[in-house]
């Protein structure tokens, strides 16, 4: 297999139809559809006894709060065993090793109670790695979904399409404030992409226990729910690969070289990860320009509004 520097299953140049990419022919079937799609189904990945007894073991965690209350836990590993237990699923961390051939490093959990109705986004805007597209989701259905209930929607393929940045909106975002107004333009842009290049989307309609996989530039979201008094249980871990630098695009001007650093802690370990790049340890400082003004202040906020809006 070819070293590149971005994941090997995003080089156009791989000849997927005449190579055999895993012995075993299901996974080389599974790698070659996930290199084309951008997503990979897994039915049936997590016991559906460990996925009831984590909903009951959230739900008596919210006793006595509605379910819009909890719409959305973050970092429930922290806690709750089985919310590490999934995240470190072994198959998937295996398979996600296959697929990306770097160590995966889950860092961050988030429990849906209900649908998020997110508008669509590629997760590079958030969690993007140098080299890039070292990130992916892994979405498990914690209760049968359909369109009812507030589905995850997402777009096949559209992870080949170029990572859209805060600077092809003309926006410094090193320099935006640390909220999620500059987001909103960001928003309004994918949107106006969907229809500008006719982007068909599919609908995850799954049962308990299977989860699938995003890969980090694939457009998703979160469908509006039409039945409002149904759960949308479901948990969302995202992974990073080892030996990159992990950063956040939408506070970033990567350009100039004003990163937005992440410091990740590895789930499994409970350890934090260092920033590599090129196979150098690099700095694990916050270089947006707004911090040096308005100091901790600002950094506690951003780092709430991080909690609050699961990124
Ligand atoms: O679960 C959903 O509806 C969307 C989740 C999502 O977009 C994300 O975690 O990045």
């Amino acid at each position: 297999m070819p070293f590149t520097a971005i994941p090997f299953l995003e080089n156009a140049g791989l000849k997927w139809d005449q190579e055999e990419l895993n012995p075993d022919p299901q996974v080389d079937a599974q790698i070659k559809f996930f290199a084309k799609e951008g997503y990979l189904v897994l039915p049936k990945a997590i016991p559906e006894t460990d996925v009831d007894s984590l909903v009951a073991t959230l739900k008596a965690q919210h006793e006595g709060k509605t379910y819009e209350q909890w719409r959305r836990v973050q970092d429930a590993w922290r806690e709750i065993t089985l919310v590490k237990q999934i995240a470190c699923d072994r198959k998937i961390l295996t398979l996600l090793e296959i697929l990306y051939q770097r160590k995966p490093i889950p860092f961050q959990t988030l429990n849906f109670s209900l649908g998020s109705e997110q508008k669509i986004h590629s997760d590079c805007i958030h969690f993007s790695a140098k080299p890039e597209r070292y990130m992916c989701g892994v979405w498990v259905a914690l209760e049968d979904i359909d369109e009812n209930n507030g589905p995850l929607i997402y777009y096949p393929e559209s992870h080949t399409l170029p990572i859209v940045t805060m600077e092809d909106l003309g926006i410094d975002g090193s320099k935006t404030p640390l909220n999620y107004e500059a987001y909103r333009l960001y928003e309004n842009y994918i949107e106006d992409m969907l229809v500008g290049l006719k982007l068909k989307p599919l609908s995850l309609d799954i049962k308990k226990g299977d989860a699938l996989i995003w890969s980090a530039n694939l457009l998703h979201g979160g469908a509006p729910i039409r039945d409002k008094t149904k759960t949308r249980f479901s948990q969302v871990t995202h992974y990073y690969f080892d030996n990159c630098l992990y950063y956040t695009p939408l506070f970033s001007n990567t350009f100039q070289g004003k990163l937005f650093y992440r410091q990740i802690v590895d789930i499994e370990t409970g350890t934090p990860v260092a920033n590599k790049y090129l196979n150098q340890n690099s700095g694990n400082f916050i270089t947006n320009s707004n911090l040096p003004r308005r100091g901790l202040h600002l950094l506690r906020n951003w780092l709430k509004l991080e909690r609050d809006s699961g990124y």
